[in-house]
């Protein structure tokens, strides 16, 4: 039988398991990068570990997410992670180098390979060929250390592309829209979709990059295309050639579910507020007054992007009740937009071209004003996570944003009578890598420099076998890991403290929530009653650490995003899913829980009776955890397991 190309990748990575849906796997990782926002912890965890010396072929430390330095935080981060990659063997990406996922794509994706990023949207570098997942910080400290990563293994989706963009104004960003408006948020959970057909020569390195990377809001493990030309061009521009190989799947290879799109047929799209599923053709809702546009960050940031924006911008003016905001996605695009006359444009046009950075993305900056409507060329449209819970944001392709900057008002592209001519593909990016620092050759002698906001890691005790706890919050569906530790200006630069972060978990949603968890935790701790898809979005690990730091003992939820999960029990919380959904309607806020041998049940059935002590009702939960999930669980987490098992690696 014929392999597809996540087979193929899988198995020349595979140290053991089998290639089984649903089963077990362990893997050989190529690649591990985190970013600054998840990454302090993820190195104070690897210093934790206690390894002398990364131990996977390549690593990189980027800094992009938290840039504001209002105070000495953001730049203590710095420092601390400059200095902890020189010393345990990783590059470091400066400041101003760019965003994590679109520097890595020009820099040091490979197909063929596997990588891990301590954010969602790593999947990004799918577009060149490569197998690379979004993990929380322990996870990606924990390969760094040496140990295999291990997943159960995902079903396989191919998504079948015909026909051709009608471009310019249909774009990747709107075939991604399409999938997410026929998916939803949900669609992707457990699976990788790996694209094929005809259709895929049509789409440029950075286009399928946009895919892969917005595949991370279908819930999905990750999203590949294969190698063919096209990655060979876009590797030789980026002056790396050599790392190219064919990667395609064989002819009778198999999949578990296929879907079909037809480029040709796709309509320019737009996400309404607060979802990114939440998808309409932009002729649907045209005419809507816009107060805001931002283009870039990690979705839609390539030099062929920010091209075409520019020709839609050049002889023209921004509307006079419109800011626009431009945050490209890398030193490398930027330089090369500079160069060619493309940012004057930008900027003659009245754009507020911003640092390379998320920026207004994650909430570091340029959040809308009240009841105002932003567009944006972004990825997530979650309510609150531009800074401003009172704002609409809807998300477009980078031309949509661009022609309704210049008009005041929501418009499909189509319509307006403007002519752009496609860019054409650099030959040759610039590459002149000045804000990218490989590790020194020795690093004995670097000194790891931590600034009075770093403190160090909380740990947990082992899993007790009574939990008797407090519902101190009970939510509905689709949950999102910015609604349970928010991002933003204010709460950013508490990445690397735990205590202080932890008095915003769950903020929008309910402000008393930590000052009832830490009431609860004296009485025995607390628990989270979620819905579907419990913690979809990033994979920041804080949403985990700081409910953990708060006494949260386990989330029962009818099911769970794959990061959040993972994170949970790399923590020592316990994930556990309903039996009968049903159940769900009869816990209320305030009730106590009674779950008895919680150790006995996780190593037989791992279907444990809940007693609401409460209301006097019973219900049944279950666990689904792994022989090694059940392992982290059962001692407190992964940061104590780690610490015992690359240990013995070590000496052993
Ligand atoms: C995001 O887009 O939500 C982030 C900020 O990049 C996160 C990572 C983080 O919270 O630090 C992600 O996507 O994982
Ligand atoms: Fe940064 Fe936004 Fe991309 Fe997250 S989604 S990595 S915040 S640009």
């Amino acid at each position: 039988m014929g392999r597809n190309v996540v087979q193929k990748i899988f198995e020349s990575h595979l140290l053991d398991g089998e290639l089984k849906a649903g089963e077990p796997v362990s893997l050989r990782v190529d690649e591990v990068y985190t970013q600054d926002a998840t990454g302090t912890m993820a190195w104070l965890e690897f210093e934790a570990i206690g390894v002398d010396r990364v131990r996977v072929p390549l690593a990189v430390s980027y800094v992009d997410h938290n840039m504001i330095q209002s105070n000495f935080r953001n730049p203590d981060d710095h420092l601390f992670l400059q200095t902890a990659a020189a010393r345990f063997g990783a590059y470091f990406s400066k400041p101003g180098n760019g965003i994590c996922h679109q520097v890595n794509l020009e820099r040091f994706a490979r197909p063929g390979w596997i990588g891990l990023g301590t954010d969602s949207h790593t999947p990004t570098n799918g577009g060149i060929g490569m197998i690379a997942i979004g993990v929380g910080g322990l996870e990606a400290a924990t390969v760094m250390a040496g140990l295999p990563f291990e997943m159960r293994m995902p079903r396989v989706v191919l998504v079948r592309l015909t026909g051709r963009l009608q471009r310019p104004w249909v774009t990747a960003m709107d075939v991604i829209l399409e999938l997410l408006r026929r998916l939803t948020v949900k669609g992707g959970v457990g699976k990788v979709f790996e694209y094929g057909g005809p259709g895929v020569s049509d789409l440029s390195v950075p286009e399928r990059a946009t895919i892969t990377n917005m595949g991370a809001e279908l819930g999905a493990t990750t999203s590949v295309f294969p190698s063919d030309e096209v990655t060979r061009r876009y590797l030789k521009a980026q002056g790396r050639e050599e790392h190219w190989i064919p990667l395609q799947a064989d002819y009778d290879a198999e999949y578990d579910e296929v879907i079909e799109i037809d480029l040709g047929s796709l309509e320019p799209l737009v996400a309404r507020p607060h979802s990114p599923d939440n998808v309409v053709p932009v002729r649907e809702i045209d005419g809507l007054r816009v107060d805001q546009v931002c283009i870039g960050s990690c979705t839609n940031s390539s030099y062929q992007v920010m091209e075409m924006v520019a020709r839609v911008l050049r002889g023209r003016s921004v509307a006079p009740h419109v800011s626009l905001l431009i945050n490209p996605g890398s030193r490398q695009v930027y330089e090369m937009l500079a160069r060619d006359g493309a940012l004057a444009d930008m900027v003659a046009a009245g754009a507020r071209v911003l640092e390379i950075s998320c920026g207004p993305c994650i909430g570091m900056g340029g959040a809308p004003g009240t009841g105002q409507v932003s567009l944006r060329s972004y990825n997530r449209n979650f309510r609150g996570r531009c800074g401003n819970k009172e704002a609409e944001v809807y998300l477009a392709s980078p031309l949509v944003c661009a022609v309704t900057a210049v008009k005041g008002e929501l418009v499909d592209p189509r319509q307006l009578g403007i002519d752009i001519e496609m860019p054409q593909e650099p030959e040759v990016f610039i590459n002149s890598d000045s804000l990218l620092i490989p590790p020194p050759a020795d690093p004995e002698g670097v000194q790891i420099i931590k600034g009075p906001n770093i403190k160090d890691v909380p740990l947990k005790e082992p899993l007790s076998d009574l939990i008797e706890a407090e519902v101190v919050l009970k939510v509905g569906d689709n949950i999102t890991t910015d609604d349970i530790m928010p991002a933003g200006a204010q709460v950013l630069p508490l990445r690397s403290n735990i205590p202080a972060i932890s008095e915003y978990v769950f903020h929008h949603i309910d402000p008393e929530f930590p000052r009832r968890a830490l009431r609860a935790k004296e009485r025995g701790g607390g628990i989270v009653v979620g819905g579907e898809n419990y913690g979809q979005g990033s994979s920041r690990e804080h949403a985990a650490i700081a409910p953990m730091y708060l006494g949260v003992k386990a989330v029962i939820a009818i099911s769970f995003a794959r990061i959040h999960r993972a994170n949970l029990i790399n923590f020592g919380i316990l994930p556990l899913v309903f039996m009968d959904p049903s159940d769900r309607e009869r816990i209320n806020t305030g009730d106590i829980l009674r779950i008895e041998g919680v150790r006995e049940v996780i190593q037989g059935e791992q279907v444990y009776l809940v007693k609401n002590l409460s209301s006097s009702e019973e219900f049944s939960v279950r666990s689904d955890l792994s022989e090694r999930e059940k392992r982290l669980i059962l001692a407190g987490g992964l940061l104590p397991y780690a610490k015992q098992v690359a240990g013995s690696y070590v000496s052993g």
